[in-house]
């Protein structure tokens, strides 16, 4: 075992000899440090934890369950998981970060490694932490802080700087997987503008492709696509085509022959390209563990920049696999000999799993090779860098060809790739359970690393109505990514496809999201470029008494959030640590009144937002706007609740450029006076005419102040 020894204490414990995850961006300097837990080298490697009854766990990203990850399994291992029941214990994530917070003491881990690890947080048995590695060679960080939160922030700098989408990325999308021609997705487009419901965007699903194939239009549904996507864009609003990881095998499509002749597939046992069956039937699987093969591909959404897209999601990028060859080949082989025979119990339940285990079977990942750093991968061992290495591509290729931001989603991630990309949750339901779980993963993905992130609102399958829509909106319009999607045959999920009311309180909903953006964009860009969370768990910030409230959230160092996830509430309990100014958010006025310290019943109705200002603290709100191309930042509100007297830095940029063009951070400082308050606004914002102040201090007394920037 080798030690290396990073910046603000962080240890590297290097064992036998690692694949170059690319996770870690942070270089040590050798140095001879003890590893001083207990671990067991083998296959599996086991590394275990005591753990005390007080003890807790946080952090492993993308996975169902509580925020303390105490008491459950985990497996790291990217699936693509269409059903998010209770039990289910991967998703399409594998994020091996962790904190083990203990009463004296707290470290984070990082399991830098592609294959398998699962932990088991105290399930089997109550006292252990057990965590099983799929491997003898890996890297484990060990990151030291006094707080969860500096923690995150040391291993934040370990892995380097998240993916910065553009300004727009901020707005509301509406998405469907089912829309089938531009007729339809204008007809979203029309309906949205003659509703005046606000709309950033419109993610086109499998059918835009011809025949499933990944770079190409149906000529036929677009007959003139890049027209269609100008037209769009004019009005602001986005496309947002799918890729999927899969290369149909078809003789004269450009992708597969380029990609044949590249050498650029993931090869069998033989050393013939592998074969597997996805959406357009059988497909080969680009080897992104090549970094040929990831400019090669990279280069392949030229296709659709050109075209006019400045934002892709990557799909099936487990890499999911309906069946291969050989599978497919058994069960019908075993359905043949089934044939015209009085089927036992036994019989008859292998005939039925056979078939049903094709889906996703994970013998294929045996079957299959990678090629990286000039050596010979099993997929099996690398599995988990599959999805993050094309979103790598994706990102690189992108950017050559925009030079300047674009907006990427990925649905399989591991830890690395949220510097190239955020990660939608995947297929979740129209299920209440299922808004609650979103409210809890978001914090976990975020320490993780990622930060444009978000579920499918409303739910991908099932059958949403109208409330539960509602209420997921007025949860996700403080998400990063807000996208409203829905699965093929499910109940339409637009706004406009519920009842009168369910149009006009998401309409206002929407408008409150759009106003809150100036300071969601100035929160993201802020907690990226200082290693912090944008989304924080109360644990991280109160007391060890509110370590169980996990449905609720802080944003930023401002906010409190406290959404309704419970069918026919029309009110809940909120649990203040502290007491704080309650926001009630209109697209024309925002309230303040205060709200004690401790639990009480909040009344929240569907029109409007609800949220908490914390002491001291301040947002700025811009107006309702459609489009974030027409939000102006002329004309600023600002809420605060001031106690003692409260500082507040705005970030802004042009929301497009990379790099560090056009950046403003504008200082904003209130100190009460005797019946007043002092304002200073330093480096007021370019745009900047004036401010409207509206104020709480700790008796509920509001103060409105206008103030005008000087020219
Ligand atoms: O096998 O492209 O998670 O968002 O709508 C399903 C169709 C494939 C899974 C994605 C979902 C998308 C769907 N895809």
């Amino acid at each position: 075992m080798k030690s290396l020894r990073h910046k603000n204490g962080v240890e590297e414990f290097v064992f036998g000899t690692p694949v170059s995850t690319g996770a870690v961006v942070e270089k040590g300097r050798a140095e001879n440090i003890e590893f001083r837990e207990n671990i067991t080298l083998g296959e599996p490697t086991l590394l275990t934890f005591d753990l005390e009854p007080e003890d807790r766990i946080y952090g492993l990203g993308e996975h169902l369950g509580s925020i303390n990850r105490r008491g459950r399994r985990f497996r790291s291992y990217c699936r693509d998981e269409a059903n998010h029941t209770e039990d289910k214990n991967e998703l399409y994530g594998a994020h091996n970060f962790f904190i083990h917070v203990k009463d004296h003491q707290q470290i984070g881990y990082f399991i830098d490694f592609p294959g398998e690890v699962v932990y088991d947080t105290g399930f089997q048995e109550e006292e252990v932490f057990s965590i099983e590695i799929y491997g003898k060679n890996f890297r484990i960080l060990k990151i030291f802080g006094d707080t969860p939160e500096k923690i995150v922030t040391g291993f934040l700098q370990a892995i380097g700087k998240a993916y910065i989408p553009p300004k727009w990325a901020f707005g509301y999308f509406q998405s469907r997987w089912g829309y089938k021609d531009q007729k339809e997705i204008e007809e979203v487009y029309h309906r949205f503008k003659k509703e005046d419901l606000p709309l950033e965007g419109i993610y086109l699903d499998l059918d835009y492709m011809e025949d499933f194939k990944n770079f190409t239009v149906s000529k036929e549904r677009f007959p003139d696509f890049k027209e269609f996507v100008g037209k769009l864009k004019k009005e602001g609003v986005y496309l947002i085509p799918i890729i999927d990881a899969g290369v149909k095998i078809e003789a004269g499509y450009d992708t597969y022959e380029e990609g044949i002749k590249g050498k650029h597939f993931c090869l069998d046992g033989e050393e013939n390209p592998y074969v597997a069956a996805v959406w357009p039937g059988k497909v080969h699987f680009p080897d992104f563990l090549q970094s040929k093969t990831r400019s090669w591909f990279g280069d392949q959404y030229r296709f659709l920049t050109d075209l006019g897209i400045e934002g892709v999601w990557n799909d099936m990028n487990e890499p999911a696999i309906f069946y291969d060859e050989k599978n497919l080949e058994e069960a019908v082989d075993l359905a043949s000999e089934c044939r015209g025979k009085n089927l036992n119990v036994h019989q008859f339940f292998q005939l039925k799993d056979t078939f049903a285990n094709l889906l996703n079977n994970e013998d294929y990942h045996q079957r299959f090779y990678h090629r990286m750093e000039a050596k010979k991968h099993l997929h099996r061992d690398v599995h988990n860098l599959y999805g993050d290495y094309m979103t790598r591509a994706a990102n690189e290729g992108l950017g050559k060809h925009l030079k300047r931001r674009f907006l990427l989603i990925s649905r399989a991630s591991s830890i690395g790739m949220h510097r190239y990309g955020g990660i939608w949750t995947g297929d979740n339901a129209s299920w209440w359970t299922h808004l609650e779980e979103n409210i809890r993963m978001m914090p976990s993905i975020n320490m993780c690393g990622f930060y444009y992130i978000g579920a499918d609102t409303g739910g991908f399958g099932g059958q949403c109505s109208g409330e539960l829509l509602t209420r997921w909106f007025q949860f996700s319009a403080f998400a990063p990514l807000f996208r409203n999607h829905s699965a093929l045959d499910t109940r339409p999920q637009e706004p406009y496809a519920f009842s009168k009311e369910v149009l006009e309180h998401s309409r206002s909903l929407l408008k409150c999201r759009y106003r809150l953006i100036p300071y969601l964009y100035s929160t993201y860009m802020k907690a990226v470029e200082n290693y912090q969370l944008f989304f924080k768990p109360m644990a991280f910030q109160y007391p060890k008494e509110y370590e169980a409230v996990e449905d609720q959230l802080l944003i930023g160092e401002e906010l409190m959030l406290a959404p309704i996830h419970k069918k026919n509430q029309s009110h809940r309990l909120v649990d203040l640590p502290e007491k704080m100014a309650l926001v009630t958010l209109r697209e024309e006025e925002a309230d303040l009144t205060l709200a004690p310290a401790g639990p009480q019943r909040l009344s929240y109705d569907l029109d409007h937002l609800r949220f908490f200002l914390r002491p001291n603290q301040m947002i700025p709100l811009g107006e309702g706007k459609n489009n974030v191309s027409k939000l102006s930042l002329e004309k600023l509100e600002v809420l605060a609740y001031i106690r003692e007297g409260g500082a507040h830095v705005f970030y802004d940029d042009d929301g497009i450029s990379m790099g560090e063009k056009n950046q403003e951070r504008m200082h904003i400082t209130i100190t009460p006076r005797e019946n007043s308050y002092d304002i200073a606004v330093k480096k007021p914002h370019g745009a900047l005419k004036s401010i409207d102040f509206k104020i709480i201090n700790h008796r509920g007394e509001i103060q409105r102040i206008h103030y005008k920037i000087k020219e």
